[in-house]
């Protein structure tokens, strides 16, 4: 397989580097795409050098998978053009998400989507998949009537400038770029992305419309509050899921446990739950605090956290990779 990462020396394309050199992804050659200031300087992957090249140059190189992480207008640009060149494009943006011809994916939910076909395949916001990863198993078991989330989201999904204003507030710099229109250190920031014209903002409205297509079930209800705090590691959610159907909580349990990509922490005798310091740099979702909602019949309060780099970006987008190569659709 030759594979291009677009974007290569941003935060989410580093982590697509690192997550493909650890998970032995069965690669070639190693396309890094960056913009033009970036060209020619050498990335270093399991100890080879390769150097960055430009967008027209990578195309030309005809790569198998180009894993996008570099705005929702470049794709939108030249994710067609890799198209065109017989590439199979997984992208990160925002983009071609609920472009109904376009599927969006995450493996342990709904990979059984994808076909030879598919050769711009968009990868889902950070928040909804560590949501429904967690929410699938519940569906299938008890069916889903309705989903309140409030999230806690990791400066890191902003990017790098949202690090250093963090950092640099936290160190008593305020001269930086500001990321953010408000201090977010010793802060919170109730508003992520822009507002929509329902009040909602478009990270709230990504979280309602990407679950039910990823589900495959417009009959979900779902309401959302997003939020920044000055947190890196990982994206963290207060999830209230309604069932039709009555559950058993130890079931809850097990069904959770036994799900591929979960990680249970749930021991409160000890203190012990899902945290964002513990997610950063893993790939998989935690899930902790399930317990009834009593003042709700057939309600579950539940609390996920996971690396929003890893399973929120770079990970999901490297496991769809995988799937393609195992069942030979790229
Ligand atoms: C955020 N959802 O955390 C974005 C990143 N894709 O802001």
């Amino acid at each position: 397989m030759k594979v291009a990462v677009v974007g290569a020396t941003g935060l989410v394309g580093t982590v697509m580097l690192k997550v493909l050199e650890e998970r032995n992804f069965p690669l070639t050659e190693l396309i890094p795409v960056a913009s033009e200031k970036s060209v020619g300087k050498l990335i270093t992957f399991k100890g080879k050098q390769f150097p960055i090249v430009s967008m027209d140059t990578a195309i030309g190189m005809r790569p198998d998978i180009a894993l996008f992480s570099a705005g929702g207008s470049t794709s939108l640009e030249h994710a067609p053009r890799f198209k065109e060149a017989g590439t199979t494009v997984i992208d990160n943006s925002s983009a071609w998400r609920m472009d109904p011809k376009i599927p969006l994916v995450v493996p342990e939910v709904n990979a059984n989507v994808l076909s030879l076909d598919d050769k711009i395949i968009a990868n889902p916001n950070c928040s909804t998949i560590q949501m429904v990863v967690a929410l699938k198993p519940l569906h299938d078991k008890y069916k889903i009537k309705r989903v309140v989330v409030s999230t806690y989201q990791s400066v890191t999904g902003t990017g790098v400038k949202a690090v250093d204003q963090m950092m640099n507030e936290r160190n008593g710099v305020f001269d930086g770029e500001m990321a953010y229109a408000y201090q977010i250190d010793l802060n919170v920031i109730p508003q992520i992305d822009v507002f929509t014209e329902n009040g909602y903002t478009k990270e709230e409205m990504k979280m309602i419309n990407e679950t039910r297509k990823i589900m495959g079930d417009d009959s979900i209800r779902l309401t959302a509050t997003t939020v920044r705090i000055p947190v890196m590691g990982g994206h963290s959610e207060s999830v209230n899921i309604e069932f039709e159907n009555e559950f058993d909580l130890a079931e809850v349990t097990s069904l959770l446990e036994k799900t591929e990509g979960i990680i249970v922490v749930d021991d409160i005798a000890n203190n012990k739950y899902p945290m964002p310091k513990d997610a950063h740099e893993k790939d998989e979702v935690f899930v902790g605090r399930i317990r009834r909602d009593e003042s709700m019949p057939n309600t579950l309060n539940m609390w996920i956290v996971a690396d929003n780099l890893r399973k929120g970006a770079a990970t999901n987008a490297v496991q769809i990779a995988e799937y393609l190569v195992r069942k030979e659709l790229v």
